[in-house]
Order: structure tokens, then C-alpha cells, then sequence
């Protein structure tokens, strides 16, 4: 156990107990190292089969974020060492924390305050009660990094309307508690403010009856006298060019209209601009997951995951996307193949195939 996950048990008046996990690693942004995930499974675990707990409360440690993703540092350092064995640990281990979630046999809370990126969705995609904040800013930027989106989100995006979710993988696009609650991966709003009170009122409620439903209103209590802030949803705003700037058979397509973008609009031109910097390996390998993976289980997304996790990391543009973005930061990445001409059929299948 570590001291980069606090673990509390707050008594509750009917003497049940809330079993509260917090994030604490301020200062990298409470991303996930793998000591971190492997104190949280098992926290998780211990707590499913105690029966004095009734419900799970996730948060992060600080006002600036949930969790910006995974410890992406550690994992370029093992791709330099080709440590294969770190990244399949790192994967399996996270993937399998993130399925216990999806399902847990108990109401599970995600206070998804500040940032919540890549690994941090992935803690909150299968929780009950996903809450905004009022600084909630969600995105899965993995392409950024030669990565894609992972942590579920083969089986998250899919579901999206209007082919969103391939405009949130491919663009890394920004998201705010209006966007979140717009797509679903949040499902509250809470102002900030109230985090302390939430919990108050979780330790002062009778959980004696369903805890679901026990859940349900102490939640539903805040949301509602939240309920009157909220910005509007850029992705609501821009939903038909979205869903005509990604409706198309082939990437190529896809990516030339992003480059055509001429909509007056900061934020959709980030996003563009993001797409059209990014791994173009990652482009592909993004676009060809969501195409495979659209009937996939739960169970088989975070499978399929696994091997392109590690095949991205051991041979795809990982270490290279991480140099640029966290360690020398010079925001410019010489990714392996300069365009998505330079990738042939052959290399893009072979990160779909588990490394001998
Ligand atoms: C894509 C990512 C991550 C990212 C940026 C991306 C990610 C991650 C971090 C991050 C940010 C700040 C830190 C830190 C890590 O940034 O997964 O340690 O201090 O963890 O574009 O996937």
C-alpha cells in the first residue's frame, strides 16, 4: 500500500461505512503509477466482499485535478529498455482495476473535479455516479502521445451518437461539465463547493435500505441545487460538422476535412490542429479500433486494448510522443511515419496481433 492512495472508512448513522479512495499525487496531476492502480484493485477487491461498506466514493487530491491520465513517464522508460514486461503490468493491471469498476456490485461515486484525462476517464467511465464540477475539463489526448484511446474507451466512444466519439479520440478535443453531461460520461452536476457536504450527507444517511437508491438522492440532491450554472456544450453546438466531418469510409477523408476546417471557432480548430499534429500511427490504429471493436463486449474491448496498449508502447510512437510532451518539451514529435501514405495495411494489422 502506498501513501499515493489515501484510504478512508467513514462511519456512516446506521453504521454501515463508506469506503473512500483519494487520488494523491498533487503534483504529477494524481495520474495513475502502477503502485497506485495496484493499491486501488486492491482496495476495491477487499471492499466488494465486506459487507460493512455500502458504497465507494473516488476522488482526487487537490483543486486541479482527478487524474490526468497514467504514469506515461515510467512507460517511455520502459519502452526505451523495451521492458516489456513493466508495460503488459502496467495494462493488465490498470485495464483490470478499470473493469472492476464497470462491475462493482455497489454504488461507486467518481467526483471528477479539474482535470480528468485518458486513465482518469477510465476510473470514471464505469462508475454510477459520474459527477462534473464546475472546472471539470475532460479528454482522452492520447494521440498526442502515440497512444489512443484506451481504458474502455474502445466501448465508451462507440456508443457516442453522430460519430463523436471518433472526433474525441481523433482530436483529444476538450470537453466541459456541459460537453460531459451532454455524452454521458458524467451523469451529475455538482458545483465544487459542495464536495465536503456530499460527503457529510453520505455518512449521515441510512443505509440500512438500497444503497443505490440511498445514493441516488443524496446525489440528486446537490445536482439539483447546482443545477442552475452550466456552460453551453461545444459538442452540442457543433454536432452536424462534427458528425459530416467524420462520416467517411476512409481516414484520408477524415483528416483532409479537418484540415479544410474553415468554421470561425477556437475550439474546434484546437481540436483540428491537435488531429493534424498528432501521431499519424495513432490516427490510424484510432480510427481502425473503433471500426473493430464496435460490437465488441466490455470484456473483449479491454482485451483488444491490452495488446494495442503494448504494441504501441514497445514499438509504436510512445516514447517518442512523451519526450516531446513531458520531457524535453519541445512539442515536437518525430513520429515514425511522417503521414498515413507512409503506413502500410501490413504494420498497421500487426499492432493488433499480441507480440511474440
Ligand atoms: C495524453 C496523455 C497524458 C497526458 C497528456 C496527453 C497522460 C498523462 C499526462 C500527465 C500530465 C501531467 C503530469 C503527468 C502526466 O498527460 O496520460 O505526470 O504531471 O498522465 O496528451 O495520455
Amino acid at each position: 500500500m502506498t501513501d499515493k492512495i489515501l484510504f478512508e472508512e467513514l462511519p456512516t448513522a446506521s453504521d454501515q461505512l463508506i469506503g473512500v479512495l483519494t487520488l494523491n499525487a498533487e503534483k504529477s496531476l494524481n495520474s495513475l503509477d502502477l503502485e497506485m492502480i495496484d493499491s486501488l484493485l486492491a482496495k476495491l477487491t477487499e471492499w466488494q466482499s465486506n459487507n460493512c461498506i455500502s458504497c465507494i466514493f473516488i476522488q482526487g487530491a487537490g483543486e486541479k485535478a482527478f487524474c490526468a491520465g497514467g504514469d506515461i513517464r515510467t512507460l517511455r522508460k520502459a519502452a526505451l529498455t523495451a521492458d516489456r514486461q513493466t508495460v503488459e503490468r502496467f495494462f493488465e493491471t490498470e485495464y483490470r482495476l478499470d473493469h472492476l469498476i464497470h462491475t462493482y456490485q455497489k454504488p461507486v461515486i467518481c467526483w471528477g473535479n479539474g482535470i480528468v484525462m485518458g486513465g482518469g476517464l477510465g476510473l470514471m467511465f464505469g462508475a454510477d455516479f459520474r459527477i462534473a464540477t464546475d472546472t471539470t475539463m475532460m479528454a482522452m489526448p492520447e494521440i498526442t502521445i502515440g497512444l489512443y484511446p484506451d481504458v474502455g474507451a474502445s466501448w465508451v466512444l462507440n456508443k457516442m451518437p453522430a460519430k463523436i466519439g471518433l472526433f474525441m479520440g481523433l482530436t483529444g478535443c476538450r470537453l466541459n461539465p456541459a460537453d460531459a453531461k451532454y455524452l454521458g460520461l458524467a451523469n451529475r452536476f455538482i458545483d465544487h463547493a459542495y464536495r465536503e457536504n456530499v460527503l457529510k450527507s453520505l455518512e449521515q444517511a441510512d443505509w440500512s435500505g438500497n444503497a443505490y437508491q440511498v445514493a441516488h438522492d443524496v446525489i440528486q440532491q446537490y445536482a439539483e441545487n447546482s443545477a442552475g450554472w452550466l456552460p453551453y456544450s461545444k459538442i452540442r453546438e457543433h454536432r452536424d460538422i462534427i458528425n459530416q466531418l467524420m462520416d467517411h469510409p476512409f481516414l484520408d477523408a477524415v483528416l483532409s476535412g479537418l484540415e479544410q476546417i474553415t468554421v470561425e471557432d477556437e475550439w474546434l480548430q484546437k481540436a483540428a490542429a491537435t488531429a493534424l499534429k498528432g501521431s499519424p500511427l495513432s490516427a490510424a490504429i484510432t480510427f481502425e479500433q473503433l471500426r473493430r471493436s464496435r460490437h465488441y463486449s466490455l470484456r473483449e474491448a479491454f482485451d483488444s486494448e491490452l495488446v494495442l496498449s503494448v504494441n504501441c508502447t514497445l514499438k509504436g510512437d510512445v516514447a517518442e510522443g512523451v519526450r516531446a510532451l513531458l520531457i524535453d518539451k519541445d512539442q515536437n514529435p518525430q513520429w515514425q511515419y511522417s503521414a498515413l501514405a507512409d503506413i502500410s495495411t501490413e504494420t498497421l494489422d500487426s499492432f493488433f496481433v499480441y507480440p511474440d
